[in-house]
């Protein structure tokens, strides 16, 4: 370590551990902030939890740690304090020497609300009912002298008001809780009862707090004193100096006082000022360390504390040695060790004691945190799972539905086609029969064996004339009952491919007779040959008039069957085709609702993609919780974990 680094250490321990707390104060409550703010907004925190996190950062942040010298008036309080704590101004902060003696008690600090001064308040105010601390909120009462921090040589005479005294009748004396001598006519008393200094110094800024009381009476004055702020405070540092010695009155003062609150070592500090004056003359060194250890060991045994408590050192000269930034004068004045002390004991102690309150409240709330967003965890994982298992399941189904409306489509196509062929037969059987069956026809036929009879120079022609007639009737008629035939049957086996293939129900086909035309046919022909073919009516009648008698007679009704067979078989045609087509709208209408409701599945699973997107997102950002957790945790262990700090710093 350099010269510097030890000098640095040895002469600013207290302020650097001062500044290490406050930043670890600050590092902390920023962490606790921190983690407070970010698991509100993840909705991890309680109002309450939330609330008693907020309590530890503002106790955390508004942290005072003040130190109470006591002592009787001269023992060199205001010169310690100096020294330990304002050297760097150059010029005391608070007077000290005779006639400059602190008469009331003073609490140093800086209150950034107010403007630097220093505030008095009246001794006065001890005869009314109020208390000390009901004064400090009642601003009237005070007596306020601006300092100006800029110059810190104007201080001192500032602070000469802290010495002003008065002279009262002894009774009133009494009354204001001074005990008059014997017999005194006239008493003198301290003009205030308190003061404040409200001075902007880094240490003061850094919550530092400093209270000097000036002597058992002024204690013994203020019960507020002696049964709050002195136990209270952090740390109390008690004075004797080695010119004096432990007198009756510096032991009455530790008796009733200092002794009763107990004996903290890291927090209850006892000083034998003034080692200087043991350096007189030409003595040697070693002398003085004698001197020192014997004056130690009478203050430790008029106290009854241990001689290791006592810390003998020299105010004066750690004053002037810190003004003048000389080492070996410092080293003399032994004031590093109490700094040391203080540092170690009271900060350190201090940083342990907040780490302890702190984890005690910090550590169920992590817990407490960690476990909801485990369960978060657990929780969103399981819905993926779960919604990832379904979506698979889902995937298969529409799989095997868009297989089977694959299916249907191909076979309503093929049904249509089958239709359409059908159609197409049915188009040409229906052209063919028009064709065969027509009336026209039949009666240009009729016509022309009219003729072939009223022409015919042979008998013999007329029957040949009237069977060629006849056999292109019974022709056409049997091709007609052919073509239906063939067209039932092919009905009928349409019919069943849609049943078996396609589900749709049977069609009933029409009964239709064919027979009753024929039968009607060869009636008339066997009437025609008694009529025509016979002898006589060859020999009786004209050929002419023959031919005009069979068209009339015979050749008017084989019309008459063509009609009647033409209008039956169209009507009984387009009877049977309507049926089937309408089966088939149906069947087609059946597929597309069903198609249609794969579509609506498919709507379905989009959505189901949809919430499981979802759900990752949300898995993720838990996840992504998770880990700043870990950050948050690991940042307030390690803040609170002291015990490492320190032994680091060892
Ligand atoms: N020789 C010597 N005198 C000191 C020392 N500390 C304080 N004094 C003197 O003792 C007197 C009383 O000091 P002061 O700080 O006012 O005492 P207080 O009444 O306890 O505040 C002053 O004259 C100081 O100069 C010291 O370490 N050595
Ligand atoms: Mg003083």
């Amino acid at each position: 370590m350099s010269v510097t680094g030890s000098w640095f250490v040895g002469t600013r321990a207290f302020e650097n551990s001062l500044t290490q707390l406050k930043e670890w104060r600050e590092a902390t409550a920023t962490s606790l902030s921190g983690f407070r703010r970010w698991a509100q907004v993840g909705k991890l925190l309680d109002d309450h939890a939330a609330a008693r996190l907020a309590h530890l950062e503002r106790r955390l942040a508004a942290e005072k740690l003040t130190i109470v010298f006591v002592a009787e008036k001269s023992r060199g309080k205001s010169e310690l304090i100096n020294a330990l704590f304002f050297a760097d101004l150059g010029a005391r902060l608070l007077p000290a020497g005779p006639g400059r003696t602190t008469l009331c008690p003073t609490e140093i600090l800086f209150d950034p609300s107010r403007p630097p001064s220093i505030r008095v308040l009246p001794i006065e105010t001890r005869e009314s009912a109020q208390s000390l601390r009901e004064y400090l909120a009642h601003v009237d009462s005070w007596k306020e002298i601006l300092l100006d921090p800029a110059k810190p040589e104007t201080l001192a005479a500032a602070f000469d008001v802290l010495s002003e005294s008065v002279h009262v009748a002894a009774a009133e004396a009494v009354s204001l809780g001074v005990v008059p001598e014997e017999g005194a006519q006239r008493v003198e008393v301290p003009r205030w009862r308190y003061a404040i200094v409200n001075y902007p110094h880094p240490l003061l800024r850094r919550g530092l707090v400093i209270l000097d009381t000036p002597g058992h009476d002024a204690l013994a004055a203020e019960p507020e004193l002696t049964l709050n702020r002195v136990p209270d405070a952090d740390a109390i540092i008690f004075m004797a100096s080695v010119d004096a010695g432990v007198t009756a009155l510096d032991r009455a003062l530790w008796v009733d006082h200092i002794a009763p609150i107990g004996s903290d070592p890291n927090t209850r500090f006892i000083v034998l000022n003034k080692i200087d004056t043991l350096r007189r003359g030409e003595a040697s060194e070693g002398h003085v360390l004698t001197e020192i250890d014997r004056h130690v060991r009478a203050a430790a045994e008029a106290l009854g504390v241990d001689p290791t408590r006592v810390f003998a050192l020299s105010a004066r000269l750690g004053l002037v040695a810190r003004v003048a930034g000389d080492r070996d004068t410092l080293m003399r004045s032994r004031l590093y060790r109490l700094e040391q002390a203080l540092s170690q004991g009271l900060l350190h102690r201090r940083r342990l004691d907040h780490a302890t309150a702190v984890r005690a409240e910090v550590r169920s709330v992590l817990a407490e945190t960690r476990a909801l967003l485990d369960s978060r965890l657990t929780f969103t994982s399981d819905q993926v799972q779960e919604f990832t298992a379904l979506q698979n399941k889902n995937q298969r189904l529409i799989e095997t539905l868009a297989r089977k409306a694959n299916g249907e489509r191909a076979r309503q196509e093929q049904a249509h086609v089958t239709m359409a062929a059908l159609r197409v037969i049915h188009v040409k059987q229906v052209a063919r029969l028009d064709e065969l069956l027509d009336p026209g026809t039949a009666r240009a036929r009729g016509g022309r064996a009219r003729e072939a009879i009223g022409a015919s120079s042979f008998s013999r022609k007329i029957p040949e004339a009237l069977d060629a007639y006849f056999r292109d009737s019974r022709e056409r008629l049997t091709g007609a009952i052919g073509i239906i035939s063939d067209v039932k049957k092919a009905m009928a086996e349409v019919s069943r491919k849609f049943e078996e293939e396609y589900g749709m129900s049977a069609v009933e086909p029409q009964e239709f007779g064919t027979e009753r035309f024929l039968v009607e046919l060869n009636r008339l022909e066997e009437q025609c040959t008694l009529d025509f073919k016979s002898r006589t009516s060859l020999i009786t009648f004209r050929r002419k008039t023959l031919g005009t008698l069979f068209f009339d007679t015979v050749a008017l009704n084989v019309v008459r069957i063509f009609e009647i067979a033409d209008r039956e078989v169209r009507a009984w045609m387009s009877s049977f085709i309507r049926p089937l087509e309408s089966r088939l709208s149906a069947f087609q209408e059946q597929t597309n609702s069903r198609i249609e409701g794969m579509g609506r599945i498919r709507d379905a699973e989009t959505d189901l993609v949809a919430r499981l997107a979802e759900l990752e997102k949300l898995l993720e950002e838990v996840q992504t919780q998770r880990r700043e957790w870990d950050g948050f945790s690991e940042r307030i262990t390690g803040l609170l974990d002291v015990d490492r700090d320190a032994a680091s710093l060892a």
